[in-house]
Order: C-alpha cells, then sequence, then structure tokens
C-alpha cells in the first residue's frame, strides 16, 4: 500500500518487473500524467492507461482526492489475471478490483501486415479487420497510450541523420522453441553486431513472428521513431514491436564496449533472442577489441535441442 493524503501529488514509477508478461494498466477512478518514459523526461501525457512490456518504465503523477482506496491494476493481456497494488490514505485498506476484460484474438492483420506491406507498399488497408493487439478492451472514452504520444521533455543532442540501417528480424520456431534474431540463436550467432564509436545509425526491428517482443538494449537508449520531429523523439531502453509490426529506432553508439541485446522477455531471451553490440572504433582489430562472450559456457545459450 502506497499511502497518501488526499489531494497530495504522488509520483509512481511503474516498472514492469516481470517475466514473460505484457500488463494494461489503469487505476480506476485516477487520471494518469505520464512524465517519464523508461526514466527519462518526457512532455506530460494525460493517460488513462497504458499497456507495458517486460522492463518497460513509465512514471505517473496521480492525484487522489478522495478519502479512500484505489487500486493499481496491471491486467495480464491474456487475462489470466491482476498484478495488484493499493493507493490508499491509511494502511489497511482494499480498493475494488476491476471486472476482468475480455481476451483479444490476434488477427490476420497482425499476421500479415509486415508481409503485405514488404509486398505492396501502397495496398489499401482499409477492408481488413482490426489489428488484435490494438485491442485493449479500454472504454471508448478512456486515453490510452500510445507510442506516438511520447515526446522528449528537452530536445535530443544528437540531431544527425543515421548513416546506415541495421535490420534486426525478430523471428521464430515453433516446433522447436528457439526464438532468432536474423534467423539465428545466439548460440549460433556470428557475434556482436559492430558499431564505430560515435556512429548514428537506425536499428529497424521487424517482428515476423505472431508474438510482440520488448527488445531491450543495455548501455545506451535508443530514440524511437514515433512521428516526433527529430528534435523530441523520445529515449527507450525497451521497445514493444507488436506482433507483425516494423519499428525503428536510432541510436547514437557512444558508449565503448559490449552490450547485451535481447527481447526481454525472459524464454525468448534464454532461447536465442539475443545478441550483443559491440561499440570500438573500426581501426582497433576485432579480436582485440573486447573479450567475446563465451557463448559455450554462458547461461544464455540455446542449449534446447
Ligand atoms: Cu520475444
Amino acid at each position: 500500500t502506497g499511502l497518501f493524503t488526499p489531494y497530495e501529488r504522488v509520483r509512481l514509477r511503474l516498472i514492469n518487473a516481470s517475466a514473460m508478461t505484457v500488463f494494461d494498466v489503469r487505476i480506476p477512478g485516477l487520471k494518469m500524467e505520464l512524465v517519464a518514459a523508461d526514466g527519462q523526461n518526457v512532455e506530460p501525457v494525460n493517460i488513462d492507461e497504458m499497456r507495458m512490456g517486460p522492463a518497460e518504465t513509465y512514471d505517473v503523477i496521480v492525484t487522489p482526492t478522495e478519502d479512500k482506496a484505489y487500486t493499481i491494476a496491471a491486467e495480464s493481456i491474456d487475462r489470466t489475471g491482476f498484478a495488484l497494488g493499493t493507493l490508499a490514505p491509511r494502511d489497511s485498506m482494499r480498493g475494488e478490483i476491476p471486472a476482468q476484460r475480455p481476451r483479444a484474438r490476434l488477427t490476420m492483420t497482425d499476421m500479415n501486415m509486415a508481409m503485405m506491406m514488404h509486398d505492396d507498399p501502397d495496398m489499401d488497408m482499409s477492408n481488413l479487420p482490426d489489428s488484435g493487439w490494438a485491442q485493449t478492451g479500454a472504454p471508448e472514452s478512456a486515453k490510452v497510450l500510445d507510442y506516438k504520444d511520447l515526446r522528449a521533455l528537452t530536445s535530443q543532442t544528437d540531431l544527425r541523420a543515421p548513416e546506415r540501417t541495421l535490420e534486426l528480424r525478430l523471428g521464430g520456431n515453433m516446433e522447436r522453441y528457439i526464438w532468432t534474431l536474423n534467423g539465428k540463436t545466439y548460440a549460433d550467432s556470428d557475434g556482436p553486431l559492430r558499431l564505430k564509436t560515435g556512429e548514428r545509425l537506425r536499428l529497424r526491428f521487424v517482428n515476423e513472428t505472431m508474438m510482440a517482443h520488448p527488445m531491450h538494449l543495455h548501455g545506451m537508449f535508443m530514440q524511437l521513431e514515433n512521428g516526433q520531429d527529430a528534435a523530441r523523439v523520445p529515449n527507450k531502453h525497451t521497445v514493444v514491436v507488436p506482433p507483425g509490426a516494423t519499428y525503428s529506432t536510432l541510436l547514437t553508439a557512444d558508449e565503448a564496449g559490449e552490450w547485451a541485446f535481447h527481447c526481454h522477455l525472459l524464454y525468448h531471451m534464454m532461447s536465442g533472442m539475443m545478441t550483443t553490440v559491440l561499440v570500438a572504433d573500426q581501426d582497433v582489430p576485432a579480436e582485440n577489441a573486447a573479450p567475446e562472450m563465451d557463448h559455450s559456457h554462458h547461461g544464455h545459450g540455446g542449449h534446447n535441442e
């Protein structure tokens, strides 16, 4: 229970610390003023709820005015249950638990969007069913956070255009339960993605699966290309790429070293959806740039056969 005095402004840092669960988060009876995404300040957005993938972090300010308990309700998107917290003026009070929402089914739209856009970028999408991923079950009047709403509070410092695009295809093989980046598991990969110190590049995530993948980079923030102007694209350490979708981020490779880069769904990471980025001066011979991670003795390898 988080205690408040009525009319107090309370800042909550919501962190999805689950291993495998995407949550829809709401506090019935309270508007949330979203002020930070993944710990990075954004222009305030007033919302009723947001969807959060593992590792994603949102700071919200709420102002409870009534002398009663409010429930912080995080409903798993498979609708099997809630993770619950309480905001209350006194200890040992309990708020109401909201009714469970129906589970949304994924549709042809979720499955085919990436493929169709690839085949014919101009095709007419108007007669397709709605995306199942987009159906949160929130009431029509509710404002659900959209990535497009995120706008950095202050200007980005590196406004260079990217010099190149690095594509990451998110894939999986259901018969063997392996998850892959560019068709390979971590154990079978060709080693780190090599970035030159200081370079500006685009990372393009192409999700070829029917699941969302929260792609998480250590060491540096990515700037999500969400339609905001270049100076105000938001920083993220985790980007949830919906089923069949293609999302792009920008990155300035300004932190030397080898950084983990993986899907934050634990079982996906462990079964192969993991790589590293190596930021080094290009002149340094690869074998001297940094010690390779030892795939054979590393717990994250794909030893599932
Ligand atoms: Cu994944």
